[in-house]
């Protein structure tokens, strides 16, 4: 016997990748439920490459009672209205929002790092997926911090549009193609042009004039992996359609080479390292673009540091930034908690 699955924001990037992974794992689900607002109702989406179609029905209306798990892309303003009643009528919440991600009761996951903290997720019934740049940067540090203990992170990022969602890649495309017809780029979801442009912001404002974005670099990377790590992250967005990228500089308490720390990295679960110092010898986010992995290229030593590693980190914003570690969660919580399946 399979779970009863829920996809809630079914209609949007994330919401319409996690039924393409569901499919791809062939997750084992008896019956999926694909719910939307009242806008997409009757609608219907793919699932994966399966030839099936699933029939949108509206998030105000459905009965969450005997669902397991329902996987949640609808943003936090919706999540806080219906993952407390999902939770409730005893259908586990894993929510791609940030709304619970830094709530001590709910887990916050990346399985290939932090798996044993799912036990937490009783307490809400809830588990959060952590922000896309959050979760391929762990995925990356994670075996080197075991190998040598990480100090501090000093973290660039190089976002893709579809971080913001199907408003952010329609921008692009629109943007790129009025500059080359003549007519005017207008920016309506970014704050400036963002064709053959790049902005150093992303999410609000702090007051201490870091954004949201980076900020949930620090305290994500911090309850995954380990509270003593500092972080410094600048969060910026670019011309690229799908695949985030990072510049990260890591500073380690004991000595790691770079030849020790591509031998880890060529091992470790969740990466794939790709480092030959030629010409193209290293990824870049077009080529991530449908993969699960975190690729990781320019391995290379810090010298300035006593003991220190730069690397270039590529991953899939909306998979493993965001549904394939939501999928993942999923068969880690039916393997270990709910055992249905065979
Ligand atoms: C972006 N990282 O690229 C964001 C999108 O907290 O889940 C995901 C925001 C989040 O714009």
């Amino acid at each position: 016997m399979g779970y009863r699955v829920v996809v809630a924001g079914a209609t949007g990037n994330v919401g319409r990748e996690m039924l393409n992974i569901l499919a791809e794992r062939e997750f084992p689900a008896d019956e999926i439920a694909v719910l939307a607002s009242s806008r997409s109702t009757g609608l219907t989406v793919d699932f994966g490459d399966t030839g099936k179609t699933l029939k949108i029905q509206n998030i105000e209306h459905f009965d969450w009672a005997g669902w397991d798990m329902a996987l949640f892309a609808i943003g936090s303003e919706a999540t806080a209205k219906y993952a407390p009643i999902a939770a409730a009528a005893g259908c586990t919440v894993i929510d791609n929002s940030s709304l619970y991600r830094m709530d001590p009761d709910v887990p916050l996951i990346v399985p290939e790092v932090n798996p044993e903290a799912i036990s937490g997720y009783k307490r809400k019934n809830i588990i959060a997926n952590p922000n896309c740049s959050t979760a391929q940067m762990v995925v990356a540090l994670k075996p080197l911090h075991d190998e040598a203990t990480i100090r501090r992170v000093v973290v660039a990022t190089y976002q893709s549009v579809s971080g913001a969602g199907k408003e952010g890649m329609d921008e692009l495309f629109e943007q790129s193609r009025n500059i080359f017809v003549g007519d005017p780029a207008v920016p309506k979801k970014f704050t400036k042009q963002i064709a053959f442009n790049v902005i150093p912001h992303i999410d609000s404002f702090l007051d201490d004039g870091s954004t949201k974005e980076e900020w949930k670099m620090v305290v994500e990377t911090k309850k995954i992996l380990d509270p003593k790590i500092k972080v410094s992250a600048t969060c910026v967005r670019v011309p690229v359609f799908v695949g985030h990228s990072e510049a990260i500089n890591i500073e380690f308490v004991d000595e790691i080479s770079a030849a020790r720390a591509k031998a880890i990295l060529r091992e470790a679960p969740g990466v794939m390292l790709v480092d030959k110092h030629e010409d193209g010898g290293y990824v870049t986010p077009i080529e991530c673009v449908g993969e699960y992995a975190t690729y990781i290229s320019r391995v290379r030593e810090d010298p300035t540091v006593d003991s220190g590693l730069s690397l270039w980190c590529v991953s899939d914003n909306l998979r493993k930034g965001a549904a394939l570690n939501a999928v993942q969660i999923a068969e880690l919580l039916g393997r270990k908690h709910l055992q249905k399946a065979g």
